[in-house]
């Protein structure tokens, strides 16, 4: 294929209840959607930055200056892509600035599972026709909340909780939770907010048979958390610290993680995602894809990925209803009472945007053409 024209739409849209990390709170998600038109057909990606370097260095305002300036020049230039994988290489001479990377590739990918009538889970060796999800929850400054939530997401079908946790916000909610509601699948998200020297809260943590505590370090470590999973019997995720195979190859020698959450954005697109899967998969440590918050076109490439084998855990894609009153893409994306995701049959991500919510919620929206 050969990209006749790239459209860049920034987006912003609302969140239905604002999410707290321990690096800070969001309700509004400024985001960046792509598409990619080649011979009468169109790919659409998500570049799932947020407003601010907070999760990560990039914004949406960095990811649109290096589309429009290096990227898609680059991809004007390169001409005949003859597989999708060409595009990491492509772009590797740009540091970094993976999820505005991945923004693009994946909309090559979209556009080269629908040109070979395939869907896009089927184009990258996804053989599941069912996913399972569960939920990431934010940090409430109300406990009660919390517990209701949980509660009413149980009811909803997610079988696996994912609490973020912060200093003073950790041990006693989780202890908590686990005593309100048994033996729940349950692990927690700390977003790098703590440091060795929390090792007691951790030794804490241990006995509360969660089923991974996910970057509780440095999000530029894996020294300290080799030395913090020694003295953990729960098994360590690493989340902010893989930004390619390289990192993960890194973390998995060094004994730094025992589980890896896999974004599509941060480690720069779907090829890398599924080199890092098959690393993986060869070394024995599970995987399951994280989330960004993404609008629905951001979460049919999530669901198309979780269909590779090693995605044996369940990941924090929710359905669209958790994030959004209306989503842009059509159908929603629904979860079953069992806690699962049906893969979309239709070619490509499977889902259709939706061109009226798509024009509501962009803000601005600019043309490149070769
Ligand atoms: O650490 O996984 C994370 C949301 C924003 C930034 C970082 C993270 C998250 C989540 C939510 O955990 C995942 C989701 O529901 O999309
Ligand atoms: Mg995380």
């Amino acid at each position: 294929m050969r990209i006749e024209k790239v459209v860049l739409r920034k987006m912003r849209m609302t969140l239905k209840s604002p999410f707290q990390t321990s690096f800070g709170t969001q309700q509004v998600r400024d985001f960046i959607l792509t598409e990619v038109h080649a011979d009468g057909q169109v790919g659409y990606g998500e570049c799932v930055v947020f407003s601010a370097p907070w999760y990560a260095e990039e914004t949406a305002g960095t990811a649109w200056h290096i589309l429009e300036d290096f990227l898609i020049p680059m991809l004007f230039e390169y001409g005949e892509i003859s597989h999708p994988d060409e595009v990491y290489n492509l772009f590797s001479p740009i540091r970094r600035n993976n999820m505005a990377k991945s923004a693009l590739e994946g909309a090559i990918w979209d556009l080269y599972a629908k040109q070979q009538n395939l869907t896009l889970a089927t184009a990258l060796g996804g053989k599941k026709e069912k996913i399972e999800v569960g939920i990431s929850l934010g940090i409430e400054e109300n406990i009660d909340r919390l517990f209701r939530n949980v509660e009413s997401y149980l009811e909803q079908g997610y079988r696996r909780m994912k609490i973020k946790i912060k200093p003073g916000k950790d041990l006693e909610v989780l202890q908590g939770l686990r005593k309100q509601f048994g033996d729940l699948p349950m692990m927690a998200d700390a977003n790098s907010a703590y440091t060795l020297d929390d090792l007691p809260i951790f030794k804490e943590l241990d006995d509360l048979n969660l089923m991974m505590i996910e970057q509780p370090l440095a999000h530029d470590d894996i020294i300290d958390h080799a030395v913090l999973q020694k003295e953990l019997k729960t098994p360590i995720c690493l989340d902010e610290s893989i930004h390619s195979y390289e990192d993960a190859k890194k973390a998995i020698e060094m004994g730094s993680t025992r589980v890896i959450n896999i974004k599509i954005g941060r480690v720069g697109g779907l090829s890398s995602a599924k080199r890092i899967h098959d690393l993986c998969q060869e070394k024995g440590v599970p995987v399951w894809c994280g989330g960004m918050l993404e609008s629905g076109i951001g979460r049919a490439h999530n669901i198309a990925i979780t269909t590779l084998p090693n995605f044996t855990l369940p990941g924090d894609t929710a359905g669209s209803s958790r994030y959004w009153q209306e989503d842009i893409i059509e159908p929603e994306v629904k979860v079953t009472s069992a806690g699962l995701i049906e893969v979309p049959t239709a070619s490509g991500i499977g889902y259709q945007p939706v061109p009226e919510l798509v024009e509501k919620y962009s803000t601005a929206k600019k043309e490149f053409s070769k």
